[in-house]
This record gives structure tokens, sequence and C-alpha cells, in this order.
């Protein structure tokens, strides 16, 4: 650990994952998220600095809800106790939904295996790491342009960005059945979740795909941040497998990441926004929220005139005090209190923070250090916003102060 930093954030952190360890996997936050979320679980690997054995846990328990298919379940629900609306039955299975999320899992398995996991069992994690990312474009490129779509906003992990507004519209929130949120049990201040109007939406579209075998509904978004995000995941893929002799696999790993970056560049950029936008696959409809996402692909090489664009983009678009906002304070949509509308978000820090030459994390870690591992941040004020003791927060933290 630094030894700048009181030692302070690294206890409270850790005392954090430990509230939050189940045993085999980590929830995200005690009461508003008590099951296992992908990429929630993933980042708490990532963070399992001073426990490499119980990182690999983590993973393996999260690869191992995998679907047949190769799919990774955006929630994996252990507790039958754990009270959280939409439970399984609402998905039409018994304990998993059948949406994915962004895969971080790649970059978690590698940080394990340079911290000294064990190279066997992170080895027996290759295989069904692949077989996820293989999902994505088997599953979520109907239009075969190499670049992956959402087929629900939670897929994408940032629920509410106004990027999905639009298409949201095609599903009838009077179609939902009847339910009960829970989630505003314990986020008491309705700003800063979605309205009843988004859940309704959400809850017809989950109607709509475990009455169609878990196939795409009446949403199918392409998404520059999930391209990215996916993209990225191939490369650290390749470079995990390179470091225990898997050459196949990297040599596939690289093939699919060569391939989404040329997708991205082919039928996402634009030149004359300067960022890139999202495709409505059913509407054939672009849409050009200034949100983050459309920032993301600068986590794979681009051609220099796209890459500058973006950061210039970046730096003129979404310098707030506590930077970085998940949508634009130039975008219409823009809410430094409203779910994914423009909050900072710790984990969207990590993944750019390296990109952007590392000059994400200290702001970050000193915001963290004086309002707590929260979910969210006011980007203007600082002030921390929903769940409190947040595990990815936390770890994030923790991956960052251990250098
Ligand atoms: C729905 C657990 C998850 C995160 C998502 C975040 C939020 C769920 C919710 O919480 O989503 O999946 O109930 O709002 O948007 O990124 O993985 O922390």
């Amino acid at each position: 650990m630094r030894e700048d930093r009181p030692v302070d954030l690294v206890d409270r952190a850790t005392s954090v994952l430990r509230a939050n360890d189940r045993g085999r996997y980590t929830v995200p936050a005690g009461h508003l998220y008590p099951h296992q979320w992908a990429w929630d679980s993933a980042f708490a690997a990532i963070g399992s600095v001073v426990d490499v054995d119980r990182a690999v846990i983590e993973l393996e328990s999260l690869l191992a809800s995998a679907w047949s298919d190769g799919r990774v379940p955006h929630i994996r629900f252990h507790d039958p106790t754990g009270v959280y609306f939409p439970g399984p039955a609402f998905w039409g299975t018994h304990d998993r939904s059948s949406i994915s999320q962004p895969p971080v899992w790649a970059a978690a398995a590698r940080r394990v295996l340079d911290r000294g996991g064990d190279p066997d069992r992170v080895r027996a994690l290759i295989e069904p790491i692949a077989r996820s990312h293989e999902w994505f474009l088997a599953a979520r490129d109907p239009s075969d342009i190499g670049v992956v779509a959402v087929g629900h906003p939670w897929e994408s992990g940032m629920d509410n960005s106004p990027a999905w507004n639009a298409a949201m519209q095609a599903i009838d929130p009077a179609s939902a059945p009847p339910f009960e949120r829970v989630d505003q049990q314990h986020v008491t201040d309705a700003a800063q979740r979605p309205t009843d109007d988004d859940y309704r939406r959400y809850a017809a579209l989950v109607t709509e795909i475990a009455g169609n075998g878990f196939g795409l509904g009446s949403f199918v978004v392409y998404d520059p941040g999930m391209s990215a995000i996916l993209a990225w995941a191939d490369g650290e893929l390749a470079t995990l497998a390179d470091a225990l002799d898997e050459t196949g696999v990297a040599v596939a790993a690289r093939r699919r990441r060569d391939r989404v970056t040329a997708g991205l560049v082919d039928h996402l950029w634009d030149d004359s926004l300067g960022r890139f936008v999202f495709l409505d696959a059913l509407a054939g409809a672009t849409c050009t929220s200034n949100v983050i996402s459309a920032y993301l692909p600068l986590l794979v090489d681009l051609p220099d005139e796209v890459a500058t664009a973006l950061r210039a983009g970046l730096d003129h678009d979404f310098s707030t005090p506590f930077p970085l906002p998940t949508t634009s304070p130039a975008d219409p949509a823009f809410d430094p209190v409203g779910y994914w509308r423009g909050p900072m978000w710790v984990n969207v820090n990590w993944l750019l923070d390296a990109p952007l030459g590392g000059r994400l994390r200290e702001r970050t870690l000193e915001l963290v250090e004086e309002r707590g591992c929260r979910e969210y941040f006011d980007p203007l004020n600082g002030a921390g916003l929903g769940a409190d003791d947040f595990t990815w927060t936390a770890a994030i933290a923790l991956d960052w102060l251990s250098g």
C-alpha cells in the first residue's frame, strides 16, 4: 500500500469488502443489492488485493453461474431470503437472470494471476471467460456488424442512461405485470433512482425476454460502451492466456478484439460529433446522447484522429469539479443526481483512468476518502449518493492504493 495515504481508507474499504462478503461471492451493497451481480463481482475480485485466494473463489463462483451458451448472468440469486425486485421468478428461472453485463472478468482474472493467484485455478477460468466473450458476438450482434448491442438497459450496467430513452419508448409500460419495487426502501430520495415509469418498462421487457426463450426482445441497441469493454476484455484475456501459454485462446481473443475495434470505427463513429454513437437495431435510428459510453472506446487502440477527438471531447464536455460525469453537463438530459444520468461512478473512472494517463485516480480516491464508499457521487459538488458501503467503490480504492 502507498505510504503517504492515511491507513484509514484501506481499513474502511477492507471492512466494506468483508461486510459484503458472503463466502463465495460478494454482494454489491448489503441491503439494496443482496445477490451476486456480474460486473460488481469481478470488481470485487479486482479489489481483493490482500486475499488473492478469495479473489479466485469470487471468479470461480461468478463463472460457474454461466448459462450453457456461455452467457454470464447479470444476477445470480444465491439467497432466497435476499429481497430484491425482480427476483428469479420474474426472469422465469430458478436462480439467475438471462441477460449479461459488461465483461470485466478477464481483467479481474489477469490481475489475480499477477498477484500470485494459483495458476491452475486461473487457467480453469480461461475457457468460461472466452465463451462469455464469444456469446456477446453470437447473441448480441443481430446485424452482424462486429459490435455488440444490449438487450436490456440493465445489461449495459448503466441502467438509466439517457442513451436508452428513445429505444425504451418502444416498450409499453402498461404491459408490465403487477410488481412492487423494493429499491426505494433503501434509497429514499426518489431523485436518485429510476422513475416508476422506467421500472414498468424494465419489467415489461424482462417479461417479454422471459417469454421468448431468453433471446432478444423489443429493445436492441448497439452500445459503444459495451462494445469497447468487450474488445478491451479480449485484449486482457489475450494477455492472460499468453502468460499461461494458452496460445490458441490468445489468438482467438485478439481476433475478436480487432474485429470489434474495427466495427466500432466503421459503424458507431461519428466524425462530425467527434464521439461514438448508439444504434437502435430495431428502429434503425442513431442516438447521439453525450454520455460517457460514447468515449469508452478509448479503452482500445483507435486511429490517432479518433482518439484525439475523444480526448478533446472529454476535456471540453466532461470537466466538472468531480469528474467524470456519466452524462455531459452539455447534454440536455444531464442530471447530477439522476441514476446514470450524470453522477460520477468509480468503476467508470477506473476503466478510463489508464487511457487518460492516470489523471482520475487521485481525485477519485480523495473523494472516496472524504465521502465514503458510496455507490455514486454528484459530479458538481462531490456529494455521496445511492447506497453506502458499496463494494466496487471499496474494491477499486484498494486496487488503486496497492499501486
Ligand atoms: C439492476 C448492482 C447493480 C449494478 C448496475 C447498477 C444497478 C441494478 C438495479 O446495480 O443495477 O441490475 O437494481 O438498479 O446500475 O450497474 O451492477 O450494483
